[in-house]
């Protein structure tokens, strides 16, 4: 093991990433990836997806070369050509598209926040004009942070850095996710020190096996449950006087207002019984500081606007903002802005002219959520949309609706691709460009992802000849498209930009390991709230002007029941996938081999339905076919699907099979909330039958 080299990175594009790992390498070849004991968020800790990510580099079916389509859309038939002739190939086109329909007629599309080419795409998008940057905000934190920062003027996280006395764990399965950085580890250390633990899940989850309480909803009632909390801590006297008198607009306003939501009320709606809802409310209000954990289940149904808007007024009458153990407001290390590094001075009209902002999305909000996507390319409302370009994303499995998906690709006039895999989505495209990948490229992450911190992800290994780096890919484009002035000799320079201002070069951060912003807490006693009236908007002051309600409320779930669709639907990430992302990786394929519903066994018994077997599940909008999975850690009545199931082994003149098991054959666009263009991902009726 002599001449194994050791290097110390940060993991990526697994989840959101953030474990310090030492990866060893031998030839070229890493042969072993660990925890490092020292890692800041980690302190040793690896989930069996870091440990096995290195397995996504060699595998023998991974892009290589630049495609061009040599049959029809989506035939399967390709021609390899040279990266000259590929950018030459999509420049041209995405300028012609330009030149007969405008600049906003071309889509520039990401998926989940993965590294810093995330924003040089948006850079590329407003340095070729275009406003229409499209991305999964709609259903993954621009919710949770617009909805604080109208609140209370920044997004709020949970601060699982200092001692808490309660982790209230809601519509988050951390242990599984690691989301937004927020790695097991921490809250586990938390619970070990003596915190106690409420988890708000409709599924008795591994965290909820733990929880002093579990709270098992009915799906898509988080917003009565939020403010039944409310209206206990209000008639029980348990909120922060202090801070509610000095720091907090409309409180009298929010008392009237959640008269109504009686725990009693709240269990007929919810399924939680009354005592449970009010031993809830005084555990997390006498548990100061108490971290709120949000996750994002509750941006995954149109009334995410109340529930996240409810469980910010949660906090604030809790006196929970901004102390430390509570939900903080993490100020970034000295970097360079976003706004700053995507050049948004260059499209000033930006927020007025995407095409969300036709159908009233709130203005905060800077991408387009792909449901108005795809309308716009199949009707033309507001204006023609032409040419796509996507990279780390995979809309054919992860947006909503995926029959409207489909045909919107196919109505396309052009469409390149980028990734690291031949995916269902890049079957569809007309150019595909094999990437550099993690461990292979010089990344910063997490910047922009709200939690004060960046790290360092130096590349350990070579990337194979044919396969770029996105940022050398968009910094080449880029010159092809817009102003090359504006784009850098060497896309490495992307990294220093972003450091700069702390006085560091890329080589000295990667020493560093992370740079992480001030401890700020309670900057509000100086300063006031960044938001119009400086307090906490328990009522928004300005609802009317961003025409959303003033008050968070609860006004029914997000779809009608209907006899015919008993059960209600929801989704978990599934802990040894992201989203539809490497499927084809051998190690986490026998993990979890096949796409599984979770389904108690009451309602198996009622359906005929036993373990393993076959079974269609159907909504109003489609049916799939996934395998049971009979457990109780569902309720009677709840069934649970896996999301983003693809075949790799299969054709991809079929797309891999995307229409069989893919959640998102079962979702709709039909309906969306109005405030970020949601769809209903949660909270489906459906019902399942044994498949004969
Ligand atoms: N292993 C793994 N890790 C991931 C990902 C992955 O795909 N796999 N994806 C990454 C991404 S993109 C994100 S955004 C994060 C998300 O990470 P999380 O915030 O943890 O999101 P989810 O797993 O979607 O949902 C969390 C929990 O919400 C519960 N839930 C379902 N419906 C409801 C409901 O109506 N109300 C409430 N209160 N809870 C409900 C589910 O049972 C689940 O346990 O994870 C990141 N990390
Ligand atoms: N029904 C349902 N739908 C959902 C969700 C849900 O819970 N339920 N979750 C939603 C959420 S929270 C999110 S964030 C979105 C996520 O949406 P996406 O991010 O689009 O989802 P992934 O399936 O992870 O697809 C990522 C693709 O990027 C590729 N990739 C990985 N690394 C790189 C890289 O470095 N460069 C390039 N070019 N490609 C790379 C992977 O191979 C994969 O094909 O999905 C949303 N959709
Ligand atoms: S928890 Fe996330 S960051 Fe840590 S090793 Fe696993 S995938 Fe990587
Ligand atoms: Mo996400």
């Amino acid at each position: 093991m002599a001449d194994i080299k050791w290097i110390r990175t940060h993991c990526g594009r697994m989840d959101h990433g953030g474990c310090t790992l030492q990866v060893g390498v031998k030839d070229n070849r890493i042969v072993q990836i660990k925890g490092d004991l020292d890692g800041y968020l980690n302190k040793g800790y690896t989930c069996y997806k870091g440990r096995v990510s290195a397995d996504r580099l060699n595998h023998p079916d991974r892009l290589g070369h630049p495609l061009k389509r040599a049959g029809q859309r989506g035939a399967g038939r390709w021609q390899q050509i040279t990266w000259d002739e590929a950018l030459e190939e999509i420049a041209g086109n995405l300028l012609d598209i330009k030149e007969r329909w405008g600049a906003r007629a071309v889509g520039f599309g990401v998926g989940m926040p993965k590294g810093l080419e995330h924003f040089v795409l948006i850079r590329l998008a407003n340095l070729f004009d275009s406003p229409n940057v499209v991305a999964s905000q709609d259903v993954c934190h621009a919710p949770r942070e617009v909805s604080g920062m109208h609140t209370c003027g920044f997004y709020p996280v949970a601060d699982l850095h200092n001692p808490t006395n309660l982790i209230m764990a809601w519509g988050s399965n951390v242990l599984e996710t690691n989301e937004e950085g927020q790695i097991s580890n921490l809250t586990l250390q938390q619970l070990k020190n003596g915190a106690k633990l409420i988890v708000v899940d409709p599924r008795r989850t591994r965290l909820a096996d733990r929880a002093d309480l579990h709270l098992q909803l009915k799906p898509g009632t988080d917003a009565a449950l939020a403010l039944g909390f409310i209206h206990v801590i209000i008639t029980e006297l348990l909120y922060d006087g202090d801070f509610v008198e000095n720091y907090t607009f409309g409180f009298e306003d929010l008392c009237s207002h959640v008269q109504r939501f009686t725990p009693e009320v709240v269990e007929a709606i919810t399924g939680i019984k009354a005592d449970f809802i009010k031993e809830g409310a005084r555990l997390y209000a006498g548990s100061k500081p108490a971290a709120l954990q949000w996750g994002n289940a509750i941006e995954h149904d149109l009334h995410v606007f109340d529930s996240a808007r409810a469980l910010a007024c949660l906090m604030a009458i809790t006196g929970n903002l901004e102390v430390p153990g509570g939900n903080i407001n993490a100020h970034d290390p000295k970097i360079m802005g976003l706004g700053q590094f995507v050049r948004a001075d260059l499209i000033p009209d930006k927020a007025k002219t995407m095409i969300g902002a036709h159908h009233g999305t709130i203005p905060r909000m800077m991408t387009v959520p792909p449901a108005y996507f795809r309308q716009a390319i199949l009707t033309e409302n507001p204006y023609p949309v032409k040419g796509y370009y996507g990279m780390c994303t995979n809309p054919l499995l992860i947006w909503a609706d995926s029959q409207t998906t489909y045909a919107a690709l196919n109505r396309l006039e052009f469409i390149a691709i980028a990734d690291l895999f031949m995916t269902p989505t890049a079957a569809m495209a007309d150019i595909v460009l094999p990437v550099a990948h993690q461990y292979e490229i010089n990344d910063i992450g997490h910047y922009g992802l709200g939690h004060g911190m960046i790290f360092a992800r130096p590349k350990v290994v070579d990337p194979p000849e044919g396969c770029w780096p996105d940022m050398k890919i968009l910094n080449e484009l880029g010159k092809r498209v817009s102003p090359p002035e504006l784009w850098h000799e060497n896309y490495e320079e992307f990294l220093e930009d972003v450091l700069k201002p702390s006085g560091l070069s890329f080589a000295e951060f990667c020493e560093l390991g992370y740079l992480k912003g001030p401890d700020r807490f309670k900057l509000h006693e100086q300063k006031g709230f960044k938001t119009p009236t400086t307090k906490v908007e328990l009522k928004l002051s300005r609802a009317d002007k961003f025409k959303v309600k003033a008050l968070p409320d609860y006004t029914g779930l997000p779809e009608d029941e209907c006899t015919a669709y008993p059960l209600l639907l929801i989704s978990a990430k599934d802990p040894h996938n992201l989203l539809s992302s490497y499927r084809w990786v051998e190690k986490l394929r026998q993990k979890s081999p096949l796409p599984m519903v979770e389904i108690n066994p009451e309602t198996a018994a009622a359906y005929g339905i036993t373990a393993g077997d076959e079974v269609i599940i159907s909504t109003p909008y489609g049916q799939i076919v996934q395998h049971a999975d009979v457990t109780d850690r569902v309720q009677p009545g709840v069934v649970c699907a896996a999301v983003g199931w693809w075949f790799p082994e299969g054709s991809p003149d079929t797309q891999y099979d995307w229409q069989k098991s893919n959640f998102n054959n079962l979702t709709s666009i039909a309906k969306l909330g109005r405030e970020f263009g949601t769809p209903n991902l949660k909270n489906l009726p459906c019902r399942v039958t044994a498949k004969m």
